[in-house]
């Protein structure tokens, strides 16, 4: 399922476009998908990673590499941890990476999501992703509780510490009711400490795989 999304998100892909390269194992496949259609068709892409994972798949894949420091974004396709269904409005950030993800995907022209149809949900559930800055997430945690929330540090596998994102920051994931996703996504982003959460509420399309085939949500 996620490989056909992959593929039919690929087909967007133009000549001399700048693409953003999402992350997680959906975006992994489109990523290797655009490398071969590079290859095969000579053509010129270029691709602005959105995490350390997509910019070493797209070295790998043979994806030429700029930055927005040089380049603004024609399409950016991600994957998402949820998407619901009659807002498109999504949580990302299960693999830690939203804070790029969320600067190079509303800053495409065209932001596209990937997703297989175990995603669709008719309401956001999923714990959101906080990025933190390691000092503040004491009282970020603190804050997000005042909201209703139920935040928990992210650790990592072996559990000895705490996940450390691409930026050098801690994860916070936290369990809330998400009522008004546009309001709630810019009040956790207002607290001191907050770099980025994982709710997106701007989203072009979104390509679903199902088991008759692709479709199209926007
Ligand atoms: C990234 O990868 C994240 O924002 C999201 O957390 C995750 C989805 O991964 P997968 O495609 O592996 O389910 O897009």
């Amino acid at each position: 399922m996620k490989l056909k999304v992959a593929k039919e998100a690929a087909k967007l892909i133009k000549d001399g476009m700048v693409v953003g390269l999402g992350s997680g194992s959906t975006a992994a496949m489109f990523i290797r998908e655009l490398g071969s259609r590079i290859e095969e068709e000579e053509l010129t892409v270029f691709g602005i990673p959105t995490s350390f994972e997509s910019k070493m798949l797209a070295l790998q894949y043979g994806i030429p590499l700029v930055s927005l420091d040089e380049y603004d974004v024609d399409i950016a396709i991600d994957g998402a941890d949820e998407v619901e269904k009659e807002t498109l409005f999504l949580i990302k950030g299960g693999g830690g990476c939203h804070t790029m993800e969320k600067i190079v995907d509303y800053n495409a022209k065209e932001f596209v999501v990937i997703v297989d149809e175990s995603k669709i949900k008719n309401k956001l559930s999923y714990p959101i992703p906080v990025e933190v800055l390691p000092q503040a997430y004491r009282v970020v945690m603190k804050k997000l509780k005042d909201m209703g929330g139920e935040p928990i540090i992210r650790l990592a596998e072996r559990k000895r510490g705490p996940v450390i994102t691409d930026n050098g920051n801690m994860i916070i994931d936290v369990s809330m009711e998400i009522d008004d996703a546009v309001s709630l996504e810019s009040e956790i982003n207002n607290i001191p400490g907050v770099v980025e959460n994982g709710i997106f509420t701007k989203v072009d399309k979104v390509l679903v795989a199902t088991k008759k085939g692709i479709k199209t949500l926007k």
